[in-house]
């Protein structure tokens, strides 16, 4: 199995806005349980600005260290240029990735949102390394969300032809998880089920489970 493709099984995306308690335990506490990938997606109401996004990502980048998880900044190419992230993820609006590549580096791993097929399939003539699949469901997360088309798009999309890794977002819980990996997803990313889980351990074992 390609190793990307694994690191996406279970994809913890966070910042500290989508935290009760502080980010750093949250992330631990994650990583000990075995998700795959963490995003560090520092945006939104109450978010961290400056040196202050600096400084927490550097030390959740640490942690994956430690556990050897694949750290991504979301959107925010120079702070995943500063922190020497292994890679960023990008949504549409957020340029192209040629030139995203051209700063970061070749071998950093670029991760793009896409929401139906005709952006899935734009994505990987461009070069990305994965794909972002979302809305699955409605959330209340993202507030500007696209339309929540479920995981039937991710099922289209690789009928389409798209053989990169993909993992849905979007309003999945330990409920849903399985629902996903079934239309073709090759893991799930979340915010809200693992960052605001009563039990974080229990959680990222049923994701992982499907
Ligand atoms: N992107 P939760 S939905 C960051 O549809 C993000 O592209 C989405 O949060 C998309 O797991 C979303 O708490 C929020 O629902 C995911």
């Amino acid at each position: 199995m390609n190793i990307l493709r694994k690191h996406m099984q279970v994809y913890f995306v966070m910042g500290s806005n989508n935290c009760d308690r502080n980010p750093e335990v949250v992330l631990k506490e994650a990583l000990e349980a075995g998700v795959t990938c963490f995003q560090y997606r520092e945006k939104g109401e109450g978010a961290k600005l400056g040196i202050e996004k600096l400084e927490l990502g550097a030390r959740l980048k640490e942690l994956c260290n430690e556990y050897e998880v694949p750290f991504i900044v979301n959107d925010d190419v120079e702070l995943a240029i500063q922190l020497d992230a292994d890679g960023v993820h990008i949504g549409q609006e957020d340029g192209n990735i040629t030139s995203i590549r051209e700063k970061i580096g070749n071998e950093k791993i670029v991760g793009v949102s896409t929401h139906n097929v005709e952006e899935a399939l734009r994505a990987v003539e461009l070069g990305a390394d994965y794909i972002g699949v979302g809305p699955m469901y409605f959330t209340s997360t993202k507030k500007d969300i696209e339309e929540v088309k479920g995981p039937s798009v991710i099922t289209a999309i690789r009928e389409a032809g798209v053989t990169l890794p993909i993992v849905g977002i979007g309003g999945i819980n330990i409920s849903n998880a399985k629902e996903v990996m079934e239309a073709g997803a090759d893991g799930v990313a979340v915010i809200s089920a693992i960052s605001k889980a009563e039990n974080v351990e229990e959680t990222v074992i049923k994701l992982q489970r499907g």
